[in-house]
C-alpha cells in the first residue's frame, strides 16, 4: 500500500533500525520504545490488523511466531518477553499494518491492561 507507513519502512523509503529480515518478515526498533528492548515485527504483506486475518494469509502470521523467539534470542531476552499486537480503535492501535510488538529487558507488570 503506497500511504502505509511501515510499508514504506519494509520498502526502505523511510529509514529503521532494522533487526531482522527475511522473504516474509522484516522486525525494526520501535521509534517510542515502551521497554528496554522494543521490537515491531511485521509482515511485507499488508494485513491491516489482526481482524484481518484469515486462513489465505495465516501462514506469514504463523512464520511471525517462528520468527520471534529467533530475535528474542539474539536479543538476549533470556528472561522472558511479551508478545502485543493491538487491532482497532479500542486497543489503540494507530499503524494500520499488522505488528507485533515484542518487549522485554525489564520485569514488566503482571496487569495487562
Ligand atoms: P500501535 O499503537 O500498536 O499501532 O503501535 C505502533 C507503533 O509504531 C508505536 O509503538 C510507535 C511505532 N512507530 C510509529 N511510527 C514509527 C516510525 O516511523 N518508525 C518506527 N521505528 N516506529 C514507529
Amino acid at each position: 500500500m503506497t500511504d502505509c507507513l511501515f510499508c514504506k519502512i519494509i520498502a526502505g523509503d523511510i529509514p529503521s533500525n532494522k533487526v531482522y529480515e527475511d522473504d516474509l518478515v522484516f522486525a525494526f526498533r520501535d521509534i517510542n520504545p515502551q521497554a528496554p528492548t522494543h521490537i515491531l515485527v511485521v509482515p511485507k504483506e499488508h494485513i491491516a490488523s489482526a481482524a484481518d486475518i484469515t486462513k489465505n494469509n495465516s501462514a506469514v502470521i504463523a512464520h511471525i511466531f517462528e520468527v520471534i523467539p529467533q530475535i528474542a534470542k539474539s536479543e538476549g531476552l533470556k528472561n522472558g518477553f511479551r508478545v502485543i499486537t493491538n487491532s482497532g480503535p479500542d486497543a489503540c492501535q494507530s499503524v494500520h499494518h499488522i505488528h507485533f510488538h515484542i518487549l522485554g529487558g525489564e520485569q514488566m507488570s503482571d496487569k495487562m491492561a
